[in-house]
């Protein structure tokens, strides 16, 4: 049941004991969530943990000890910036993929798997659904509560370049700066640094491009060799899938990542008037209208075949706007 953000806050102060789960191969946005949630939560009193199962990236792991792991036996579970149940990062012994009871997200794609989901496609990051709510609570906001808030805030957005930033993106990123983020830092860190092996593996990834349909369309692709012999993993690549699109003239841009053997995952990113996440939908995926996921099963070649046949429909004849 799709529900307000007033009554999400009111669940929230009714209920302790939460556990905080979020998507699979957590972004900036999930873990950002996830960790300013966390620490609202605690500040006005609750007991609260985070927790996710998987490796992060290595630009976010100055989070991981913004929030003290209690133990106890969760009475409300929350899942944040994760859309569909398939893709919860969830606990090895116990799933909680039926069990969630409050979802907070912003992508339109959201399976309202949820007991309640508090949904706003108009947020370009999640972590504005979770800063509002914390200011509902009352809770605090402290450096590095707004330091989370702000990761999901600029990841999400590009740094504060792409079509989903508001004017209240901009002022809820203003107001971290008040909170005592270091912005300049921080958008350091995130957008002005690549690691060795990640300008190694961008290298590899840019030699593949190819480009389809009048060239409106480019795809790359990145293999388990390209992991290997570049030092990277999985977790750096993000950032690589907006590469196509920055092409003059490009409306579909797609990155193809071979996961394990046969198994591919595909992140597409659009110009107007192309929506990505119709796109994944195609293959069981999605995301927002600009940014968008999913995977298919195949030789690369015939993934490539797939995905082209997928796409062609919705660049040929198409301008950009
Ligand atoms: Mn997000």
């Amino acid at each position: 049941m799709r529900i307000e953000l007033e009554k999400a806050t009111e669940l929230i102060r009714e209920h302790d004991n939460i556990l905080i789960l979020t998507h699979r191969n957590p972004d900036g946005d999930a873990l950002g969530s996830g960790y300013a949630l966390c620490r609202a939560l605690q500040s006005v009193g609750k007991n609260v943990v985070f927790r996710y199962f998987e490796k992060i990236p290595k630009v976010f792991i100055q989070l991981e000890d913004c929030c003290s792991h209690a133990e106890f036996e969760p009475s409300f579970v929350i899942a944040v910036d994760c859309a569909d149940s398939k893709i919860l990062g969830d606990s090895p012994e116990m799933s909680y993929k039926e069990k969630v009871d409050l979802c907070i997200d912003h992508h339109p794609s959201n399976t309202l798997y949820a007991k309640y989901t508090c949904l706003d496609e108009n947020a370009a990051a999640t972590t504005e659904i979770i800063l509002m709510i914390a200011r509902e609570l009352g809770a605090e906001v402290d450096s590095l509560t707004a330091t989370a808030v702000y990761i999901g805030l600029s990841t999400d957005t590009g740094c504060f370049r792409y079509s989903n930033t508001t004017a209240r993106t901009l002022r809820m990123a203003a107001d971290m700066v008040d909170a005592g983020i270091n912005a300049g830092r921080l958008n350091r860190i995130l957008f002005e640094t690549k690691s060795k092996s990640y300008a190694a593996l961008e290298a590899m990834a840019l030699s593949t491009m190819k480009k389809y349909f009048a060239e409106k369309c480019a795809i790359m692709y990145i293999t388990l060799d390209m992991y290997e012999i570049s030092g990277t993993d999985e977790t750096e690549v993000h950032a690589l899938s907006a590469l196509p699109r920055q092409i003059e003239g490009v409306l579909v841009g797609a990155t193809i990542k071979e996961s394990e053997p046969g198994r591919y995952k595909v992140s597409i990113r659009t110009n107007p008037p192309v929506n990505a996440s119709e796109i994944c939908q195609i293959f069981g995926g999605g995301g927002h209208k600009r940014a968008a996921g999913c995977e298919i099963h195949g030789t690369l070649e015939e993934v490539t075949e797939q995905l082209l046949k997928a796409i062609e429909p919705f660049v040929k004849d198409v301008e950009a706007e």
